[in-house]
């Protein structure tokens, strides 16, 4: 797959992932999808992945805010928009409060245009087939080399009041795969133990259980017979996927020190109860902590917590 043979490769925690257990994404256009289309392909696959949905400008715009703001704190080297990590930072210094700041790079207008504006809007209500609503409370990534997100899936943060409820990763640079892209596990949303371990599981109130699934991801994938999916990725492109879809994201190791921006957010139906710690100003979030809780919201030279 040619996807794939462009050096460096897919790494996940210093090991490269063998080619054999790679594969592409399935691409939708969603131009011609329709309700019932989009349902089958979530059903049929855990995920819908979309080129280039969001409007370049917009995408760019949005990009470009969040990186003056990380300029700014001194993590970024000039001209801020290439996007290259300075190795510093001074966001501790400049500002008091950690989840306060991210709060505010989070809640830029250019951001959420993309993650809450009409385009995710319509393509989220398409999926559902009724009017949707995207959560006001953003995951927001700025990813430097050496981070990669463990395997897991969304339920435990996100269910709490329904299950009805897809994440949406939204890319906002390029993100060969030396720059640590999200994968999915082939067909991991019908696996029915991941089903039973993860339903009804709450991340903030069973806190003794994580949300990680404890297992070397080249094992787990080989002895379900499955392979990683995934894609180089583009500024614009948006991929969907369910509350079981197990997945993760590749290492980032790519040696130019530019930075991978993504945002996550979810979107629902807007019949279904809405979570509070989601919905509103002055979230809580997950934990009730606010966004000082989220990796993101780490100067960017401080390592990732496991949730
Ligand atoms: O962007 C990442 O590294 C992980 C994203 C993720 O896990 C999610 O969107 O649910």
């Amino acid at each position: 797959m040619n996807d794939y043979a462009e050096p460096g490769g897919a790494v996940i925690d210093g090991a490269k992932i063998p080619k054999n257990l790679l594969g592409c994404l399935t691409e939708t256009d969603f131009s011609l999808a329709t309700h019932e289309t989009l349902a089958k392909a979530l059903e049929q696959d855990g995920y819908i992945f979309g080129r280039g949905l969001i409007d370049e400008g917009e995408v760019e715009a949005a990009r470009n805010e969040v990186f003056q703001r990380l300029g700014e704190v001194d993590e970024l080297e000039k001209p801020f928009e290439n996007g290259i990590f300075s190795g510093r930072s001074r966001r501790d210094h400049l500002h008091l409060d950690r989840g306060k700041f991210w709060e505010s790079v989070s809640s830029g207008r250019a951001l959420r245009k993309v993650t809450n504006g009409s385009t995710l809007h319509n393509v989220a209500s398409k999926i559902f087939g009724r009017q949707a609503v995207g959560f006001d409370y953003l995951f927001l990534r700025a990813v430097p080399e050496g981070r990669f997100t463990h395997l897991h899936c969304d339920a435990g943060f996100f269910t709490r009041f329904t299950d009805k409820v897809l994440t949406c990763w939204i890319v906002l640079t390029e993100i060969p795969f030396d720059k640590g892209p999200l994968f999915i596990v082939e067909g991991s949303h019908k696996y029915q133990d991941i089903k039973d371990n993860f339903k009804g599981f709450d991340v903030d109130r069973d806190k003794e259980k994580k949300a990680s699934i404890d297992a070397d991801p080249v094992a787990f994938v080989k002895q379900r017979k499955a392979r990683f999916l995934s894609a180089i990725f583009r500024p614009g492109d948006i991929l969907f996927f369910g509350m079981y879809t197990v997945h993760g994201a590749f290492e980032h190791h790519a040696a130019d020190s530019r930075i991978r921006l993504t945002c996550d957010i979810r979107y629902q139906p807007k019949s279904e109860p809405l979570d509070p710690r989601y919905f509103g100003t002055e979230l809580g979030g997950t934990t009730g902590a606010g966004y000082g809780e989220l990796n993101g919201a780490r100067p960017l030279p401080e390592d990732w917590h496991i949730r």
